[in-house]
């Protein structure tokens, strides 16, 4: 099949040992939207509902919209949707092909057309990943930010949405004028309290188009929290390569994923479900206690990781973890300052889950780029460093090593490495902490309050807190001095 594509037609010829999809993918019905069709949905949810339409459930296929860029569209639309998944490890790499997804749409190129699928009543379920900036609003309030630029292009012109919350009011608000029940939002983002913090927001966004909408959106549509966890780099040459290899054909957009995968959700759909418990998926009266441990634990300890970790010289989240200082300070911050902050899910063996995440961390097939985990800090600090830093003080203990972390971070976005190099630093205020950073130069008495008045990520309470303040500086202060790698050293030494 040299020079051949994967597709509906192709698909009879991929080889045995590639699972592929055992049921008739071209009858499947959609019967999930999905918002923000990237490699994390191909590689978790999309995998479970493949396995759901696998056992017969063929209501329950997924329309996925990109938002942004047509680039997975215009990949995957000659493949009738069909792409690779491979899990790799140290013990080698397995190929799937997912079938689930049943349909591709690109937003701003046909947004009525997102529009109309999001009113099918045949949809029951709008599930998002569109990354944390995604959700346009303040990070460490939670609440919609109304001046964002997306926000107020929604509100002046409300029927072609461009943001997520824009076409989740929209198409509410069709379902409601046309009587059709609404959806059920299933936020797969890395939020805190993801459910409530997306009803929040988008409570709020349809209260400003009219009040009546907003009472709506708070009173009748479920906003159930999830948990999600699979570690998913962008996808390579290397990785389209092996697939190629693998498949006998091309596939334009494969996906790569560790073989972990863990999907804990609130159980509270109104409208209806398939039947995720079958295939995996832990439905959980209050998804807070696992939220806690994996943002913290997991999340928490990739950006120390990728701060640090970029600014010494280390590619991937594998070369950071052989590095023994990185590695102890991963799991000193993991276990003293951390844990603590947890309630625990009944019957989880935290200290079990933490040797696997290590383990997981370690995977040498992965290759997940630390600049990769590195962007939008701005967005994923407040619940993955900063929550538990105050919780901490909240108990009165103190907080070295989550403030040496935050304090990576603030090395990191001054926009150059230990020599001079520039770090092209991703992230929705990257402008701002840049100008922050350079008017206050390499002193860390002057760089710290510069960078903790950005209260979007320290709010308003910590800048002012001396006992956060303080550790914050102090390791700064360390990090300029001697450089990340002497401070590491020290910093787990002590
Ligand atoms: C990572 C996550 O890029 C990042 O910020 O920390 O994508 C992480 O790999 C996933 O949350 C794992 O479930």
């Amino acid at each position: 099949m040299s020079g051949a594509r994967l597709s509906l037609a192709s698909l009879a010829h991929v080889p045995a040992p590639v699972r592929r999809p055992g049921y008739d993918v071209a009858a499947a019905q959609v019967g999930v939207v999905h918002l923000g069709v990237g490699a994390f949905h191909r590689a978790h949810q999309a995998v479970y509902l493949d396995d759901i339409l696998g056992r017969g459930h063929a209501g329950w296929a997924v329309a996925g919209a990109s938002l942004r860029s047509p680039n997975t569209s215009d990949a995957l639309d000659p493949q009738d949707g069909l792409y690779a998944l491979v899990t790799r490890s140290g013990e080698g790499d397995r190929l799937r092909v997912i079938g689930s997804l049943r349909r591709l749409l690109v937003a701003p190129r046909e947004p009525q057309a997102l529009l109309a699928a999001m009113t099918d009543p045949a949809v029951r379920i709008v599930t998002l990943t569109v990354t944390e900036k995604g959700y346009c609003h303040d990070p460490a309030a939670g609440t919609l930010d109304e001046g964002h630029p997306d926000i107020r292009a929604d509100l002046a012109d409300p029927e072609r949405p461009v943001s997520a919350p824009g076409f989740l009011v929209e198409a509410l608000r069709r379902r409601r004028a046309a009587g059709i029940a609404p959806f059920t939002v299933l936020c797969c983002d890395n939020l805190p309290a993801n459910g409530r913090t997306v009803a929040r927001v988008v409570a709020r966004l349809a209260a400003l188009r009219e009040a009546d909408l907003g009472r709506f959106v708070e009173g009748e549509v479920a906003f159930p929290s999830t948990m999600v966890d699979r570690i998913v780099p962008a996808t390579t040459d290397t990785v389209r390569a092996l697939v190629a290899d693998g498949l006998g054909m091309e596939d334009a957009w494969p996906v790569s994923a560790e073989p972990f995968s863990q999907w804990v959700v609130e159980d509270h759909f109104p409208l209806g479900r398939p039947p995720l418990e079958e295939v995996g998926v832990e439905l959980v009266p209050d998804v807070a206690p696992y939220e806690h441990m994996k943002l913290r634990l997991l999340n928490g300890a990739h950006s120390t990781m990728a701060y640090l970790g970029a600014l010494a010289g280390y590619a991937h989240i594998a070369d950071v973890m052989a590095a023994p200082a990185f590695a102890r300070l991963v799991e000193r911050l993991q276990d003293e300052e951390i844990t603590p902050t947890l309630h625990l899910p009944a019957g989880v063996d935290v200290g079990a889950y933490k040797r696997a995440l290590r383990e997981r961390f370690r995977n040498p097939a992965l290759k997940h780029r630390t600049w990769q985990i590195a962007m939008d800090g701005s967005q994923k600090l407040p619940q993955r460093l900063v929550a538990p830093a105050r919780d901490r003080l909240a108990a009165g203990a103190p907080i070295p090593l989550l403030a040496f972390a935050i304090a990576g971070w603030m090395r990191y976005v001054t926009g150059r490495d230990e020599h001079g190099t520039p770090i092209e630093v991703r992230d929705p205020l990257a402008g701002r902490l840049r100008a922050l950073a350079d008017a206050a130069g390499p002193d860390a008495d002057r760089l710290t309050p510069a960078l903790l008045s950005v209260r979007e990520v320290f709010g308003d309470d910590l800048p002012a807190d001396p006992r956060f303040a303080g550790p914050v500086r102090a390791a700064l202060g360390r990090i300029l001095a001697g450089g990340v790698a002497a401070s590491v050293a020290e910093t787990v030494a002590g």
